[in-house]
């Protein structure tokens, strides 16, 4: 994989196949392939940036619309009313693998408190 394309946007591009739960102009949303609670969901900006503090710097209207399509997915997975959580990894410590900007949503039950 070339620098300039990570997994995610051969997952975009459909090379990768992905259960794909939204969809927009800017935005795309597919589930985590390994899940860590019952509603798990990485939204992924189309254009890359390496993590949320890049994208905030660059294009605080494209963090907007990731975090509205946050909203969005959690309203299709029903899980809108009951709350949900939104993490953005950043390096090293906080475990980011994929240097393509990505939130998880999560949710779908109780979830515990996290840190470590
Ligand atoms: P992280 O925040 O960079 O650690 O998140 C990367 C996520 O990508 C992680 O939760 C993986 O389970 C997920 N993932 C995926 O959904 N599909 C894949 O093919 C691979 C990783 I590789």
């Amino acid at each position: 994989m070339s620098d300039a394309e990570t997994l995610f946007e051969r997952i975009i591009g459909g090379e990768i196949p992905a259960d794909v739960v939204y969809e927009d102009e800017k935005t795309f949303a597919f589930r985590d392939i390994n899940p860590q609670a019952r509603v798990h969901v990485l939204v992924v900006p189309r254009v890359r940036y390496r993590n949320v503090g890049e994208l905030a710097e660059a294009d605080p209207g494209l963090l907007g619309d990731v975090v509205g399509a946050c909203r969005r997915v959690a309203e299709a997975e029903g899980i809108a009313e009951s709350g949900y959580r939104v993490v953005f990894n950043t390096d090293g410590d906080a475990g980011q693998t994929v240097f393509h900007v990505h939130a998880h949503v999560l949710g779908g039950e109780q979830l515990g408190l996290f840190g470590k």
